[in-house]
């Protein structure tokens, strides 16, 4: 341990200015909506519509339950093809659907599902695909469109690090049947915990909306079997204020991506991940791979190395989602059938990025691994 410094953890949530938070905290108190699609809610959910460049939105409760609900919105069944590079909410989604999860490698580049790989999983049982925008960076979308509609499959993409993401001046969460997004507090954009299910017409809309709200169309009607998943007035408040503040959230994470870069360029054995061409990046993750035999060390060793100097990265994504015993039995999770995936997970850190990370704490973090001791 490093008893000179703070410590320096992976993440820490963006909050608003306390005293505007209150402001609406005193709106709540005085009309006594706490949760129900209050006008907080409607509000967010038109703002939040308006910013992501989107036209249906459904706030949700989390990002999880987000995950769930757009399964069953699209009444998917059988097998459904994944990563396993995710956080482990991505196949448990499927899990709670009483669906098969199907994992296929990633790509070497920017380690999201690999489009081919995908497709050479497709079998008899398949009825969607559920690729993960990994750390914001968008996925083959024209790829993964024209796989979905040549075997007509659904597609459903984990969008929960992608906020606020486009490639050529258009959202991504434009592309595939639903997109789900998280605003957990460890995510670029956050309301305490929540999560939103992005689709393209209304009764799509309605029918998640439905879902949300155990299956009610009015006081007396239930249609579906729903869950509650509700977004709070609380959470929609929160996120009526971080709309105020989210771009200079992502300003600031793009100078720390930045200065981690320059920091590390010539550090054999780290690699940064680039940016890619035409994307407007959000930065929500700072990842690394720890080449052992170019740098020395492993990846272990280098996250146990910061840790001695207080400095808590995180292995997002080890162990891989197709590790953990729930699915480790599958055939598709079998040792050796995602070696990309595999070496990616063994070799990936995620350094600190946040915005209220100084200066001097990136160079502190740049020279421990300078150094590497
Ligand atoms: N799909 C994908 C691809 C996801 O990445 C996620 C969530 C989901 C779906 C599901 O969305 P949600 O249901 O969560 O909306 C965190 C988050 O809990 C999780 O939301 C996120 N992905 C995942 C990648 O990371 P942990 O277990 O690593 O979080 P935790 O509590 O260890 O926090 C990391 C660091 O952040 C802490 O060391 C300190 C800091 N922190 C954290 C919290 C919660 C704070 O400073 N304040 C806080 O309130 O999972």
């Amino acid at each position: 341990m490093d008893p000179l410094h703070k410590p320096i953890y992976v993440t820490r949530p963006v909050l608003p200015p306390l005293e505007e938070f209150t402001e609406y905290l005193k709106q709540i108190w005085e009309n006594k909506i706490l949760t129900n699609q209050g006008p907080f809610h409607e509000q967010f959910e038109r703002e939040l519509a308006g910013y992501l460049g989107v036209k249906y939105l459904s706030l949700f409760t989390n990002g999880t339950l987000a995950l769930v609900t757009a399964l069953q919105t699209l009444r998917i069944t059988g097998e459904v093809i994944t990563t396993p590079f995710s956080f482990v909410a991505t196949t448990h989604s499927l899990w709670w659907n009483n669906i098969k999860p199907v994992f296929a490698d990633i790509e070497p580049e920017c380690y999201n599902l690999d489009p081919d790989r995908a497709e050479a999983a497709i079998t008899p049982q398949t009825t969607a695909i559920m690729p993960v925008h990994v750390y914001g960076n968008p996925c083959k979308l024209e790829r993964f469109q024209q796989i979905a509609d040549t075997y007509g499959l659904k597609l459903i993409y984990d969008a929960a690090h992608a906020f606020g993401i486009k490639v050529n001046g258009r959202s991504i969460l434009n592309f595939g049947d639903l997109s789900v997004m998280s605003f957990h507090a460890t995510k670029v954009f956050n309301t305490f915990e929540g999560g939103a299910i992005i689709c393209h017409d209304e009764a799509t809309k309605r029918r998640i909306d439905n879902l949300k709200n155990f299956g009610f169309v009015n006081e007396t009607t239930v249609v579906i079997p729903g869950i509650n998943a509700k977004m709070n007035e609380f959470q929609a408040a929160m996120g009526l204020l971080q709309l105020k503040y989210v771009d200079e959230a992502i300003r600031k994470r793009g100078e720390i991506a930045k200065s981690y870069r320059e920091g590390l360029r010539d550090v054999e054995g780290i690699i940064c991940l680039n940016d890619m061409e035409g994307v407007e990046h959000c930065n929500p993750y700072f990842p690394v791979l720890i080449d052992r035999d170019k740098y020395g060390k492993t990846r272990d060793h280098v996250y146990e190395l910061l840790k001695e100097h207080n400095i808590y990265g995180r292995r997002y994504f080890y162990p891989l989602i197709s590790r953990f015993p729930t699915y480790r039995g599958l055939e598709s999770a079998q040792p050796g059938r995602m070696p990309i995936a595999e070496r990616v997970s063994d070799q990936i850190l995620c350094l600190p990025i946040y915005p209220d990370l100084q200066f001097e704490a990136i160079e502190r973090i740049i020279s421990v691994l300078k150094m590497g001791e």
